[in-house]
């Protein structure tokens, strides 16, 4: 190609400046492609999860038009971003071997490339905490068991003020962002919160349940009241598969 091109411009450097480059199809094809306008937008590596549990299985406490609004559009956008993203940059570990999980790249994110590091923190992030926030709601609601119970006991002070401290936490956070329930480097339970999509993966901690606190996951039916949104997410929050989450992440 550099020969070729070489060659091309030598002839051109020849030839009388009023000589058209339609003469020099070996220069043309030395020019990068237009990209083309009606080229689709990357549909992977990585993919919107279907809810586990139909849209209205969460009212009256989080109504259906908020999830259809909340998964359909702003967890599908994240989605659609990170895969725009990661085919704009690719870079080794993704180009090389696509991964289809996005916490291995989150837990890897202080080594990652601008402008690629920002848009897997945010788009990325958002794709992750969503994916767990989905699992960690039922209709069927409930307490912590087992295990986790005992270190909620031991590590937060019961549950009772654990949910009084991520209540107050979610109403202190200024903007948009999430309130944490984590395992630390450490393996004890850690209450805590994280602007905009700022997964704990990134921070060494390993995410057992967050709370959404953007305003699209409460507006709709809540308006400006954050707090009361909290207060009922509680009924619809599946403490059976976050102990089942601690229970595993104890383990390994
Ligand atoms: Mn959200």
């Amino acid at each position: 190609m550099l020969t070729t091109r070489r060659q091309a411009l030598k002839t051109l450097a020849a030839t009388t400046l009023a000589t058209s480059f339609a003469r020099f199809p070996l220069l043309a094809q030395a020019l990068p492609a237009a990209p083309s306008p009606s080229k689709p937008a990357p549909t992977g590596p990585f993919t919107l999860p279907p809810l586990p549990y139909a849209y209205d299985a969460l009212e009256p406490h989080i109504d259906a038009e908020t999830m259809h609004l909340h998964h359909d559009k702003h967890h599908a956008t994240y989605v659609t971003k990170l895969n725009e993203a990661v085919a704009k940059e690719p870079f080794e570990g993704i180009s090389a071997k696509p991964t289809k999980d996005v916490d291995d790249l989150l837990k890897i994110l202080s080594t990652l490339p601008e402008p690629l590091r920002t848009a897997v923190r945010n788009q990325g992030g958002g794709h992750s905490n969503h994916s767990l926030f989905w699992q960690t709601l039922s209709p069927k609601g409930g307490a912590p068991k087992g295990e986790l119970a005992k270190a909620i006991d031991a590590d937060l002070g019961g549950f009772d003020k654990f949910k009084q401290d991520a209540a107050k936490a979610g109403g202190g956070l200024f903007g948009s962002g999430w309130v944490w329930l984590v395992l630390d480097g450490g393996k004890k339970l850690t209450l805590l919160t994280l602007p905009n999509q700022d997964s704990p993966l990134s921070e060494g901690h390993y995410p057992l349940f967050g709370i959404d606190v953007w305003e699209h996951a409460y507006y709709l039916k809540y308006h400006n009241v954050r707090a009361d949104y909290i207060a009922a997410l509680w009924n619809v929050v599946n403490w059976d598969f976050i102990s089942d989450r601690y229970a595993a992440a104890m383990k390994s």
